[in-house]
Parts: structure tokens; C-alpha cells; sequence
């Protein structure tokens, strides 16, 4: 539609130390050319180009986990990534072009910060294959992109990092789409009330019951929500171009249901692209379905009709 049009700020966040797979620095220049600021003008929105991040300087870091892989990276990213999005939400809805799923220990460190500042609590809806709630202390692979939620969480072993601002209440935390969960993550998982929609729970009862029972939650609380899309949340057969591809993801059309449900709560504050990886993919069919799957979260319909399904 052409009212209600959002400022939306695109940050650039070509991170890839959280993970081993070269290629997810291409990220942010594979959005720009599938015509990100372009879709999001055709709808009406007011969108700017912020360029990219520059990571802060690294400093020497270690942890008792040798596996852990480019820990001073990982941290120099998450400190300049928390800034530019706190300063971001200050001035509208930041969407993070990235880069891998370590992008977000800075993109929610910013918005927690922000959300703290204006009292209002913040819900995180994770739509992953994974359930990324390893700490530091627990990741096998090393690859921090495995980490994010345990951070936003609030759990320990993450002394390095910056402290979070604000922990997310187990509760306002829903991961949705979920099909590959590490035993130490599984056991963590059963110490906290985060909200588990896996893909057992998407099989049984479709994407729509289980998103608006979350989405009337956020609203009930006046909350703000952040919402975090890897690409591994949608089967590989649809988006190849991801470097951990686990089988069984949603299909395109529960993604892009997803989505429209998203734009009708008019709920959503803030937004990850995580995990593209187009040194992977086909033609740019990855990219253009996640500029695709943007769009329907900021209003693109097929039929403009009355909303229904939420509310
Ligand atoms: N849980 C595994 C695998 C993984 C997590 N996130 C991605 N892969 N993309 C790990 O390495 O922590
Ligand atoms: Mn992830
Ligand atoms: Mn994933």
C-alpha cells in the first residue's frame, strides 16, 4: 500500500567469522544488486542505504574453548553492529544485509539497548534451522554464529562479548522453523521457557496458528519485535545458498505466509537477512527470494484484500 510508508535503514554487515564457509561477505552486495531498495520502494517505503558496518578494532580475546574460531572478529563486529542498530532504531526499522548469524549478537545487543532505553520490552522471533543457543563455552564446530540466542538470552560464557544489555525473557523468545539442535543446546533449551516451534510443530499445525498465538502475545505486550530470518529456515530446495543446508525446511510458501502474517501484526521493528552465502547460489534465485520474502513482510500482496488471518 502506499500509506503508512516506514523508513527502513539498510546496514550492510558482511560477517563472516562466525562460521568457516568463505562467501557470506558477499551478503549485503547480493541484496543491493536483487534490488532490496528498490522493492521497498515500489511498496511505498522510504528506505536508505547505510553501507556497510566497519567492524570495531580487535583486541586479543581468548576463551577456555580452543575450538572457538575468530573470537576477536566475532567481538569486534558485535560491538560496532550494537551501535549502528541502536542508533538505527532511533530513526526507523534497521534491516541487517547479512553476513553470518553472528551478526546478530550486535543487531540485538543494539535494539535490546534501544528497547531498555524506551522502556518497552522486546520479543525475538528466530526462523532458523537451528536453534543457534550454543554459549562460547559449549560450541563444538567454534563457529560463533551458533550463539546468538544463548546471548540475547542472557545465559554465561560470554564474558568476552560486551555485557548484554537487557536479557530477553526466555518467554518473549519464540524459535520457529527449528529441525537441527545440538544435545548441550537441547539441554539448555529444557532450562528455559523459550517458545519451541520446530518443524514437528509446523507439520502439525501449519505455520499460521502457532505465529499468531505469538504475534497477540507481542502485541498484548506492547512489545517491540525483532525478527531474525536465516536463510536456512526455508528447505534447501528453494534456497541453496547457505552453508549448513539441513533438509526438511519450510517451503516457499509457508515462508512467504510467514511473512504476510508478519506485515498484517504490524508488529515487526526490526529485521535480519542472515546466512546467504551467494558464492552458493543458483543464478541469484536465493537472493531474489529473500528480497522477495522482504517485501511481504513490508506489505507486497498478491490480492490486496481485507486482512483476515490476523487479529
Ligand atoms: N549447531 C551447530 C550447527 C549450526 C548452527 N548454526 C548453523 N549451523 N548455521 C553449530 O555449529 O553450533
Ligand atoms: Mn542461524
Ligand atoms: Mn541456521
Amino acid at each position: 500500500g502506499k500509506t503508512g510508508g516506514k523508513t527502513c535503514i539498510l546496514i550492510g554487515a558482511p560477517v563472516d567469522a562466525g562460521q568457516k564457509v568463505a562467501g557470506c561477505i558477499m551478503g549485503p552486495a547480493a541484496y543491493r544488486t536483487a534490488g532490496l531498495m528498490r522493492a521497498l520502494k515500489d511498496l511505498g517505503h522510504d528506505p536508505c542505504d547505510a553501507g556497510d558496518v566497519v567492524p570495531a578494532e580487535r583486541r586479543p580475546l581468548t576463551t577456555t574453548n580452543a575450538a572457538v574460531h575468530s573470537l576477536p572478529e566475532v567481538v569486534a563486529w558485535t560491538e560496532a553492529l550494537a551501535r549502528a542498530g541502536q542508533d538505527a532504531m532511533k530513526r526507523g526499522m534497521p534491516i541487517f544485509m547479512g553476513g553470518d548469524h553472528s551478526l546478530s549478537l550486535g543487531s540485538v545487543a543494539g535494539v535490546a539497548a534501544h528497547a531498555a532505553e524506551v522502556g518497552r520490552p522486546l520479543f525475538v522471533l528466530w526462523l532458523d534451522a537451528h536453534s543457534d543457543f550454543h554459549t562460547p563455552e559449549t560450541t563444538q564446530s567454534g563457529n560463533l554464529h551458533g550463539t546468538p540466542v544463548a546471548y540475547l538470552a542472557g545465559r554465561s560464557g560470554f564474558d568476552v562479548f560486551p555485557p548484554f544489555p537487557a536479557a530477553v525473557p526466555a518467554e518473549n523468545i519464540c524459535l520457529f522453523g527449528i529441525r537441527s539442535v545440538d544435545p548441550e543446546e537441547h539441554a539448555a533449551l529444557l532450562t528455559h521457557e523459550i517458545e519451541i516451534n520446530d518443524m514437528r510443530v509446523l507439520d502439525e499445525r501449519g505455520v499460521v496458528a502457532p505465529l499468531r498465538e505469538f504475534l497477540l502475545r507481542v502485541e498484548a505486550a506492547g512489545g517491540l519485535l525483532h525478527v531474525s530470518l536465516d536463510v536456512d529456515f526455508l528447505d534447501p530446495s528453494v534456497a541453496p545458498a547457505v552453508g549448513t543446508t539441513v533438509p526438511g525446511g519450510t517451503t516457499f510458501r509457508e515462508a512467504h505466509l510467514v511473512m504476510e502474517l508478519l506485515h498484517e501484526s504490524g508488529l515487526v521493528t526490526s529485521l535480519d537477512l542472515v546466512e546467504l552465502n551467494p558464492f552458493l547460489d543458483e543464478r541469484g534465485r536465493t537472493a531474489r527470494l529473500m528480497v522477495d520474502l522482504v517485501a511481504s513482510l513490508m506489505g507486497r500482496k498478491v490480492f490486496d484484500r481485507p486482512t483476515r488471518v490476523f487479529a
